[in-house]
């Protein structure tokens, strides 16, 4: 094993503008989790940070569109968000927020000490301004044409397709995101990081010193921002929601937001050093100390580039050792969008999957998006559980259970001779620490999570092939040994399974009853350990591990995204043009009545018309309605409906049709009926 070391272990800051779903899940924070679980395990010095992004432009957006503050969008999502990451495991040491008075005081100290060193530009330039909303125009309040790849809604601080950083000022034909207008230009002062200056260390650090060790989607997107040359960037914004820019000429500006949100990571550590009575330099000034910044593709150039170049103008800071970002999870073939609803959000998964969490965090690793962009459908969902977790993992373990409280009363037996299987399969296991351990310390999550399934494999395959309950029968020494062996396996996965199913580790430990009893068994144990459940052991009852899931659960989840679907295709189709203005007097030439259908014929041979009668309150009269695709005649009996019955008559098919029904379109494209919304208002009266 690896001599113990000292972690510093990043997750991505979440913006608090919404709750979080599987995509934040994969991507970022499972992965984390699992490293970080496993160093602990191992026996190094780790700290694992995490907290809230509370600044930034989409939150002001939020509150401004909720009539509420940016303090009260941040202070719902936070408490949502943490309480996620505590029900799914997530382990983090400190989970702070980068609106506690630490942030600010650390992000506003790490400013002024570049000041001081003259480490910015200052300079006054030509930025957007909306002069609608008196406003400067950043980041996401502006979109635009980006002009490396020609997607029409890039950001103003980047664009989502490329993935290329962008100042605001670079975007080809920019639109204001508040009021829609053309944004003028207009003169302010900001601070500006040179990032061409660093460019010569940023390539010898990165280009030559990490081409092996990084991910080859991290290498690859650093590389060609570098080789298209870097140029100095603003650090600061003319906004009023964020940390103040705290020196002379800063009044009325703030931090850039991906300035403040990484200096978080360091609040949040001494936050967490504060509690525990810790020193918290030595996780971000120590040589020694190994940096880790978990995190999604569209964050790579904040970490890769520029906050190290903050954290070396500083001078006195370590810099991440790797930065093992992930690609993108789609959902059933799409991707994740909060605006469009097409997400598994956690709270929502947990309401309708009480206590399955590490079921979603099994199915996340197994497809997570480590390589490429990759997909989650609720059928792999499905087979994930029923035929690994259910069928391997799960009916390992209640075998072994069962049958030993059953011919042992839970007592681990002792065993006889081993067979060369016997000896096979105990040495197999103790192979399994080390195999999973060199996947997750290359950031090859799936496949270490892939070699703990083949534990449960061995295990499953071992009690197959032996069968204890035939030779039970016939040769009691035998059963003995056999269900010894599976024994020690079912405790080696109570051990190797934590950091990838924390819940499930800690229900088999209560099982096998062994954290109580002193027989735990520590991740390298297993290796070097000959006996982990010791003769004579006392174990619990059997209790089912994972539940099969049926169709009709997953069949909910897909009509509920169908439904999603619906709704935007409803919201997204196109908006007629407002026609042209007309006067009161052309609208007062309508004569508009509430009528009452009262009798209602299919028009012989045409598909689309129904006959109908139609009391106006005036008279009786006959109108042809396209309307026999949507309704049948019996249904449109007696509905109220709103009549235009000074239409010049005209003949439809031969009959002579009196007027128009007003109807418009519901998502589904059925035809629905302009009506009163009032039974007692009655035939003939006006509309007006
Ligand atoms: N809040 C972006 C995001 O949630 C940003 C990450 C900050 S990490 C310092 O994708
Ligand atoms: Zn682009």
């Amino acid at each position: 094993m690896n001599k113990p070391k000292r972690y510093t272990i990043t997750s991505a800051l979440p913006y608090t503008n919404g709750p979080i779903h599987i995509g934040h899940l994969a991507g970022v924070y499972v992965p984390a989790d699992i490293y970080a679980r496993y160093l602990r395990l191992t026996g190094n010095d780790v700290v694992f940070i995490g907290g809230s992004d509370e600044h930034g432009v989409p939150i002001t957006i939020k509150a401004k569109n909720e009539g509420v503050t940016p303090q009260d969008i941040v202070d719902k999502y936070h408490a949502i968000i943490k309480q996620s990451f505590e029900e799914f495991g997530i382990s983090f040491d400190n989970y702070s927020r980068t609106s506690a008075p630490i942030h600010h005081e650390t992000a506003s100290e790490f400013f002024k000490t570049l000041y001081d060193k003259g480490e910015f530009i200052e300079e006054t330039t030509e930025q957007l301004y909306d002069e609608k909303a008196n406003q400067f125009l950043a980041d996401r309040f502006v979109t635009g044409t980006c002009p490396k790849c020609g997607n029409e809604e890039a950001y103003g601080d980047q664009c989502e397709k490329c993935g290329t950083s962008l100042n605001a000022t670079d975007l080809i034909n920019p639109k204001s995101a508040l009021t829609g207008n053309v944004p003028t230009l207009k003169q302010t002062k900001h601070w500006f990081l040179p990032l061409d200056k660093h460019e010569a260390f940023l390539k010898e650090w990165i280009l030559e010193g990490h081409k092996k060790d990084w991910k080859p989607n991290v290498y690859g997107q650093v590389k060609s921002w570098i080789d298209d040359g870097l140029r100095p960037r603003a650090v600061t914004r003319d906004l009023d929601w964020g940390i103040p820019v705290p020196v002379e000429g800063g009044e009325g500006k703030v931090l850039y937001v991906w300035f403040d949100a990484p200096i978080g990571y360091i609040s949040s550590t001494k936050e967490w050093a504060e509690r525990e009575g810790k020193d918290w330099e030595p996780y971000w000034k120590d040589e020694d100390t190994k940096l880790v910044h978990f995190i999604g593709k569209d964050n790579i150039v904040f970490h890769c580039i520029i906050f190290p170049a903050m954290l070396k103008a500083e001078g006195s800071y370590i810099l991440p050792d790797n930065v093992p970002a992930n690609e993108f999870l789609n959902l059933e073939g799409n991707k994740l969008s909060t605006s469009k609803n097409w997400a598994v959000w956690l709270p929502e998964y947990l309401k309708e999957f009480p206590g399955q969490q590490d079921v979603l965090r099994y199915a996340l690793t197994a497809n997570a998006p480590e390589t490429k962009d990759n997909d989650f459908t609720w059928k792999d969902f499905q087979a994930r559980n029923n035929n690994e977790l259910v069928a391997i993992f799960g009916n390992f373990i209640n075998r072994v259970v069962v049958l030993t409280n059953k011919y042992y009363n839970g007592v681990v037996p002792a065993p006889a001779d081993f067979t060369q299987v016997d000896e096979e399969t105990l040495a197999a296991v103790k192979a399994y620490p080390n195999v999973i351990a060199s996947s997750v310390e290359r950031y090859r999550f799936r496949e270490a999570q892939q070699e703990l399934m083949n534990l449960a494999r061995l295990g499953n395959k071992y009690l197959a092939d032996e069968e204890p309950w035939k030779v039970v029968k016939e040769d009691e020494a035998r059963t003995q040994t056999i269900m010894y062996v599976a024994l020690q396996i079912a405790s080696a996965l109570a051990t190797l399974s934590e950091p990838f199913l924390p819940f499930t580790s800690e229900k088999l430990k209560n099982i096998l009853n062994v954290t109580s009893s002193g027989v735990e068994t520590s991740w390298d144990e297993v290796s070097e350990k000959d006996e982990l459940l010791p003769v004579g052991h006392q174990i619990g009852a059997s209790e089912l591990l994972f539940v099969k899931i049926e169709d009709e659960t997953i069949q909910f989840q897909l009509d509920k995204l169908e439904a999603s679907k619906k709704a935007n295709e409803a919201a997204n189709k196109a908006v007629e043009p407002q026609k042209e203005t007309i006067t009161f007097d052309d609208f007062t030439k309508l004569d508009m009545r509430v009528g009452t259908i009262i009798e209602a014929e299919k028009m012989p041979k045409a598909k689309k018309l129904l006959v109908l009668k139609v009391d106006t309150g005036i008279d009786t009269r006959t109108i042809v309605s396209g309307i026999a695709e949507s309704f049948t005649p019996e249904e449109v009996v007696g509905k109220k409906v709103t009549v235009l019955v000074n239409l010049a008559p005209r003949a439809l098919r031969g009959v002579e049709s009196q007027g128009m029904i007003l109807m418009t379109e519901n998502a589904d494209g059925k035809l629905v009926f302009v009506n009163p919304d009032d039974a007692n208002v009655s035939n003939g009266l006006q509309i007006s």
